[in-house]
């Protein structure tokens, strides 16, 4: 049964409003392309009001400035116990907007859990220094939030988009303006009703439904927010970077595409390596930004690796998302599912070997088939761009320093993994490898604890780990005359 929707407004100053033009969009399902219900559809009028409503919440002698942050902690842990007690709901919500499968979901949302506890924690932790400067004075440090943050999330893994921005926004004393994505509005919504029930002060988060050039365009150049925190496509991290510049340098934080590379050398244990290189792929139907969208391997072991890789995703169920046995669902939209079929098409052209699916599934929803590519090449458009979907295309090659200069041939550089039993080979690669993650002997690992971000095009800055506070914050140096050295 579909899960019931309990939030669709505008929220801001904690109350949920309809936008001020009265418009509304719908949301679809990517299970079976019905629409789920029509949300508010906010636009700049809606984000000046809740910029109003963040700035006043931001006023030095409000309630949330006057907060001690032993107090920011202990609501984000409330919080974090909200979203434990409901979590099964929350889940299902992000499957039924989002087409995560459900048993991924659940997990998702657990791990929300801890990171939200964890950014709980880092509240009482922003600390300055003292510093022995020069001459007859004494200086220290104040770290003191930025002010209001502009948070723009993605649709791919909306929970966790959320939670990461929001719950490092608040631990570090900022207020908030949240766009969620158009595609998958809900799980932000309901999240933000948690929120507020573990006490949130007036103003402090609100929340603007609404297209990127709508309501995004009116955040990022508002004059009034301080800081972006995006997560989203290059193109739109280029117009941002633009906008924070064109009017009052905001700080800006990028979480942007990949065309992540991972290495199998011929003495990995390929009983581990192949299910990883699978799951790193096909994870979410490959929406993830860390997708292993290029796998090289090494030549000696090319056939027998692709023979067990097609034999593994073969067997990958793909089905409903909101069934708990499925392991494959659909793609977010019809839009995505287009791009990605056109992305298996250009594939076929350029000469690469379609060895397994390539098809959408069905003709209800936005399914496509798990599908494997080989004898790609570096200069073919699959091993180029970011493709978003279930494509895993395998490329060969014959020594690792060769690999390491192919991996890092890409303007992305997000994340990196490399199977070796040779433990020179995954140093090696690890120091030269151009990018913001490396996974030695596994894929997709690490938590909240972990900084996360990209060089190159995949970003600027990290989100997690515990300088995940820093873009929130800034650093004022205070320095007192003294009559004399003591
Ligand atoms: O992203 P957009 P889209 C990549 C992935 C995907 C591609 C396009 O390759 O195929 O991006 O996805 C808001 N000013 N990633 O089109 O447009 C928008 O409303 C301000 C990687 O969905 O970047 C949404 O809230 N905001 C990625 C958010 O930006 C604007 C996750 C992301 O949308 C805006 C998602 C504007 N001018 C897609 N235009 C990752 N890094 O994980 C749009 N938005």
């Amino acid at each position: 049964m579909a899960p019931q929707i309990k939030y669709t407004k505008l929220f801001i100053d904690n109350e949920w409003v309809d936008s001020v033009s009265g418009k509304t969009f719908e949301t679809i399902s990517p299970g079976d392309g019905f629409v789920i219900t029509s949300v508010a559809e906010g636009d700049k009028a809606d984000v000046d009001l809740a910029v109003a409503a963040a700035r006043r919440a931001f006023h030095r002698n409000s309630e949330w400035r006057l907060m001690d942050a032993s107090q920011r902690g202990e609501l984000l842990r409330k919080f974090a116990d909200l979203v434990e007690r409901d979590y099964k709901y929350i889940a299902e919500l992000e499957s039924y907007d989002n087409g995560l499968v459900l048993g991924k979901a659940l997990a998702f949302i657990q791990g929300a859990v801890k990171s939200i506890k964890y950014f709980a924690s880092l509240a009482d932790k922003i600390q300055g220094t003292t510093i022995p400067s020069d001459g007859d004075v004494f200086s220290y440090t104040l770290r003191q939030p930025v002010g209001v943050c502009a948070l723009i999330l993605p649709w791919n893994v909306p929970v966790l988009m959320y939670v990461n921005k929001i719950c490092s926004a608040l631990a570090a004393g900022c207020t908030a303006v949240v766009k969620p994505a158009e595609q998958t509005p809900l799980t932000a919504l309901y999240l933000t009703a948690l929120l507020a029930e573990a006490g949130l002060p007036k103003g402090v988060v609100n929340v603007i439904n609404g297209y990127g050039e709508t309501a995004g365009v009116a955040l990022t150049h508002h004059p009034h927010v301080a800081k972006i925190s995006f997560t989203g496509s290059l193109e739109v991290g280029k117009l941002i970077q633009q906008a924070a510049g064109a009017n009052n340098l905001k700080r800006v934080t990028l979480e942007l595409g990949g065309k992540s590379p991972l290495v199998i050398m011929d003495d990995a244990d390929l009983s581990l390596a192949v299910p990883y290189a699978a799951n790193g792929v096909f994870l979410h139907q490959g929406q993830i930004c860390v997708a292993a969208s290029r796998l090289f391997v090494q030549s000696t072991i090319y056939d027998k690796f692709v023979e067990a890789a097609i034999q593994y995703a073969k067997n990958i169920k793909i089905g409903s998302p909101s069934d708990p046995k499925t392991e494959h669902g659909p793609q977010v939209d019809e839009l995505m599912m287009k791009k990605v079929l056109n992305y298996i098409e250009t594939g076929k052209k350029e000469g690469a070997k379609l060895v397994l699916g390539g098809k959408r599934v069905g003709a209800k929803g936005y399914y496509i088939e798990p599908t494997i590519f080989t004898n790609v090449t570096d200069d073919m458009t699959i091993a180029k761009e970011e493709i978003f979907g279930p494509v895993q295309s395998i490329l060969k090659f014959d020594t690792l320093e060769e690999v390491i200069d192919r991996a890092n041939e890409t303007n992305f550089g997000l994340a990196s993994g490399i199977f070796t039993s040779n433990l020179n080979n995954a140093l090696q690669y690890s120091k030269h490898v151009e990018s913001g993650v490396v996974w030695v002997n596994l894929y997709l690992g690490g938590g909240v604890q972990t900084p996360f971000g990209g060089y190159k095009e995949s970003g600027i800055g990290r989100e997690n780990g515990i300088n995940s506070l820093d873009p929130y914050l800034e650093v004022k140096t205070v320095t007192i005359a003294q009559s004399k050295k003591f």
